[in-house]
């Protein structure tokens, strides 16, 4: 059971789309207080608190203090309270479960358990809009939310691909150098991502006249051979006449104002730029459209980026002030405006919506200017942005806590909506290690967005520089094969509003709550990665009778009994199970996917029946009528 309960006059989120009953205020206490509102509840010792998105620490949320506040800071650590984006929905997991969704664009803050209060204590600074979620199980909870938020954005099949990315491919030599290197390991490669190097000085939507004039023809070689080009979107526009996109926004007032009422100006990549007023529906419908600049050169695929807004420094404070104290980057956010229905909005009190709107901006436009699925994800989003497009997890490290993290954020994202998400496969900024992207690659490769990707000056990451390549093609490889049942697995979720990747503890209950390194992928499948340096070998816990699954070039099954036990896992092999009476179809792979043929499966595991979701791979209208039942 659902009910809504309103507390002031909230900004329209948009992030539920179905009407839900009012009702009235259960579960928590409420206390005003001059920072906002809070909202107050026991906890018992055993409950598990789950949910919350896109944040630090383990799946089971208990003992953290949490921001809602989108913010672009690439240091990782496991006590940042704020990471790209803001996913309110927390579900409290004891003898009556429920969920709690604190609709409410700017910040709140959670504490759970924090202060060994034995509350979760939930301040929202501003009007909010309250859902409560009765359920048998924190999976219903959920499942009962994922209804109300609408369907999630599908992908074309190549997004479900290996993408290679770097920060600092210039030109088309090292675009070219990419593929030449994947096809001489026999590597699989679908996409490639041009980060901003690619643009005339970092402006949005033009091209290097150097290096990527002809980028249209460019594009169809590539995709002759089977890869796509990617390229990355800044939210900022910079100010210098003749861009277009600059003049046609300020024309119109379609960009932020600042307290005067002229449009902001704020520095990123570009130098000063103004940022497009997404809330702004007309805004959002011209700025989407700027992105057939691109599609017109056959360009199918993107990601946005700084769309928290990233800052660097703007018209009130310098880069200085920006670098002494993060104060100065939430004065600016105070400081400039979005005008909705002809009101002034500050933007401070609409911050976590930015990201999401733009992704919105993009997809809706995209959904009009192209006829078949496209790829599309973002940095910063909210609650809502799965309908629109993916996202990625931003800056992390490489190091193995962040490897780690990614299994735990996971399922807390696909709680929130967020199917289509993957983190920077062996780490975004710092230099990797062989065995460290190696496992991080057996990671991805259950993930479905799978990308390599780093940051300028550090240690050149693709997969074919490192020594004896064979073991990371088999990861990979093991991804391409896999592929007819990761994508049927996400496709049936989006439609039947279900989770991809879920806590044991949502299925098997108590029992396996304790278990934070194992992960349910699809219906069938239980993920146990190694994430430890040096290790070899790792402890699995089955809480029934499973299939166990070896991949060292073929697939290799045996019965495993419930219980505990003990397994090895050398770097090049993939270790999963196959959970009892489930089915998983695999395929014979392929150098990228538009060689793979979904249709052609083995079935792995114990059950009998598999419902495969089949269809062309680019199609726009999914649904489940393209499930087909296979027999074993
Ligand atoms: O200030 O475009 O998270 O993936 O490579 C850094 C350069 C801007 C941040 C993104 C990262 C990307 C980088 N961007």
């Amino acid at each position: 059971m659902i009910q809504k309960i309103t507390f002031g006059s909230p900004f329209p989120t948009e992030a539920v789309v179905v009407p839900v009953e009012e009702g009235s205020l259960s579960r928590f206490t409420l206390r005003e207080t001059e920072h906002g509102r809070l909202f107050s509840c026991p906890l018992a010792k055993t409950d598990a608190v789950y949910g919350l998105g896109e944040t630090m620490r383990g799946i089971n949320k208990r003992g953290g203090r949490y921001v809602s506040f989108n913010t672009d800071d690439m240091r990782h650590r496991a006590d940042m309270p704020s990471l790209y984006g803001s996913h309110n929905f927390i579900i409290v997991d004891g003898t009556e479960p429920f969920g709690a969704f604190f609709d409410t664009p700017t910040c709140v803050t959670f504490e759970i358990d924090y202060r060994k209060s034995g509350k979760l204590d939930v301040l929202c600074e501003q009007d909010v809009t309250l859902y409560l979620i009765d359920g048998e199980s924190a999976y219903d909870v959920t499942r009962q939310f994922l209804q109300i938020i609408g369907q999630s954005f599908i992908p074309p099949l190549w997004a479900f691909g290996y993408g290679q990315s770097r920060w600092g491919y210039k030109t088309k030599k090292d675009y070219d150098g990419v593929v030449a290197g994947y096809r001489k390991a026999q590597i699989p490669l679908d996409y490639i991502c041009m980060d901003i190097d690619y643009m005339d000085r970092y402006i949005d939507f033009t091209l290097n006249p150097k290096h990527f004039a002809d980028l249209k023809e460019y594009a169809r070689q590539m995709k002759e051979q089977g890869v796509r080009l990617v390229p990355i979107i800044d939210a900022g526009v910079k100010i210098e006449p003749g861009n277009e996109t600059y003049e046609e926004g300020v024309k119109n007032g379609y960009f932020c104002v600042n307290e005067d009422g002229n449009p902001f100006s704020a520095a990123v990549w570009p130098g000063m730029t103004h940022f497009p007023d997404f809330p702004q529906p007309k805004a959002r419908e011209w700025f989407g459209n700027e992105y057939h600049k691109l599609t017109e050169l056959g360009i199918e695929g993107f990601w946005n980026d700084m769309n928290e807004p990233a800052i660097f420094h703007s018209e009130y404070s310098s880069s200085a002030d920006y670098a002494k104290d993060k104060k100065f980057r939430e004065s600016d956010y105070k400081r400039f405006f979005h005008t909705v229905d002809g009101k002034r909005i500050r933007h401070y009190d609409v911050h976590n919506l930015y990201g999401y709107m733009m992704t919105r901006a993009a997809s809706e436009q995209l959904d009009k200017l192209l006829d078949k699925r496209f790829l599309l994800f973002s940095r910063s989003s909210y609650v809502g942005s799965h309908r629109y497009g993916g996202i990625w997890t931003g800056d992390n490290r490489s190091c193995w806590a962040h490897l780690r993290q990614i299994v735990y954020q996971l399922p807390s994202l696909n709680m929130c909506g967020i199917l289509y998400t993957g983190s920077d496969t062996g780490g975004f900024s710092g230099n990797t290690t062989r065995e460290l992207l190696i496992r991080w690659l057996a990671v991805s490769a259950f993930t479905p967005l799978m990308r390599n990707h780093s940051m300028i000056a550090t240690r050149r990451q693709e997969c074919y520089r490192f020594s004896d390549v064979q073991e990371f093609k088999q990861i990979i490889d093991f991804r391409y094969r896999f592929l007819p049942y990761l994508y049927s697995e996400y496709v049936k979720c989006a439609l039947r509003r279900d989770m991809l990747f879920k806590p044991l503890a949502f299925v098997y209950g108590e029992k396996a709550k304790h278990i934070e390194d194992q992960l349910l992928v699809g219906d069938s499948v239980m993920m146990t990665p190694i994430l430890e340096k040096g290790k070899t070998t790792r402890t699995v816990f089955l809480p029934e009778e499973m299939t166990m699954v070896r991949y060292d070039g073929s697939f290799h099954c045996a019965t495993v009994p419930e219980g505990t036990m003990e397994i090895s896992v050398p770097l090049d092999e993939i270790v999963f199970f196959i959970r009892k009476g489930k089915l998983v179809p695999v395929g014979k792979g392929g150098n990228n996917t538009s060689e793979i043929d979904l249709s052609d499966v083995t079935l792995l595991g114990d059950g009998t029946e598999y419902e495969q979701y089949l269809d062309d791979g680019f199609t726009k209208q999914c649904t489940l009528d393209d499930v087909r039942v296979l027999k074993k």
